[in-house]
């Protein structure tokens, strides 16, 4: 499949490419988790969630590999560092108990994937402790595995966990697509900025596109 891109057309082997969803848990979406503590409008993260869930969908209809991920930390902390948690508002800080249970906790209610995109049997789904998807996990050994070369990303927030994750699996040979309806920032400028950032310079970092361009050449 070719995907009508940005800067130029994305090759979409779908045997080749799996589906990437970026810490879309309720700890960053709804209201009372880490995302809230740092002073953000969440409703503006909620909104990606109906185009997000078509894709969810629609990449299933078709057997494709789905990797969920979960920014997370282990309870005793020892896979964040100081410089990690002293970060952000005293107020409320990783590991502290907020409305959802303790923040950016593996296995606590806030640290799950919202409703709308939970996995379903079959997919592969990351803790990790970073913002990038490959520090300290196994995702490259899985992509790999899977024979997998280019990956489709989707989540949140666009300028630092999508991104991060990005460059990192550009690093590792990956081609990267990003759809743009289907990520977001608690501040859209910096959304505009790393959009631009990725697809720069011959698409140093990715590609991007609308949702619908990738449903339509799925459908075709
Ligand atoms: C942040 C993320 N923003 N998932 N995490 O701390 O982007």
């Amino acid at each position: 499949m070719q995907i009508k891109a940005t800067p130029f057309p994305f090759n979409l082997e779908p045997a080749r490419t799996a589906l990437v969803i970026i810490d879309m848990q309720r700890d960053f979406i709804e209201p009372g988790g880490f995302g809230e503590t740092l002073g953000n409008d969440v409703s503006l993260l909620q909104a990606i969630i109906p185009a997000t869930q078509k894709v969810l969908h629609a990449w299933r209809r078709q057997g494709g590999l789905v990797i969920h991920t979960r920014e997370s930390h282990r309870p005793d902390l020892a896979d964040c560092p100081p410089a990690k948690r002293n970060r952000g508002t005293p107020a409320l800080r990783i590991g502290d108990q907020g409305p959802m249970g303790r923040i950016l906790i593996a296995g606590e209610p806030g640290n799950q994937i919202i409703e709308a995109l939970a996995p379903i049997e079959g997919e592969v789904v990351i803790d990790k402790p970073g913002k990038g998807a490959f520090y300290a996990t196994a995702l490259h050994g899985e992509l790999q595995r899977r024979a997998i070369r280019s990956l489709v990303f989707m989540g949140v927030t666009t300028e630092v966990c999508v991104q991060t994750s990005m460059r990192e699996a550009n690093d590792r040979g990956y081609d990267c697509l990003l759809l743009e309806d289907c990520t977001e920032s608690y501040f859209p400028g910096f959304k505009s900025a790393a959009l631009e950032m990725i697809r720069a310079q011959g698409a140093i970092v990715g590609w991007t596109a609308p949702s619908a361009i990738l449903l339509a050449a799925m459908e075709g």
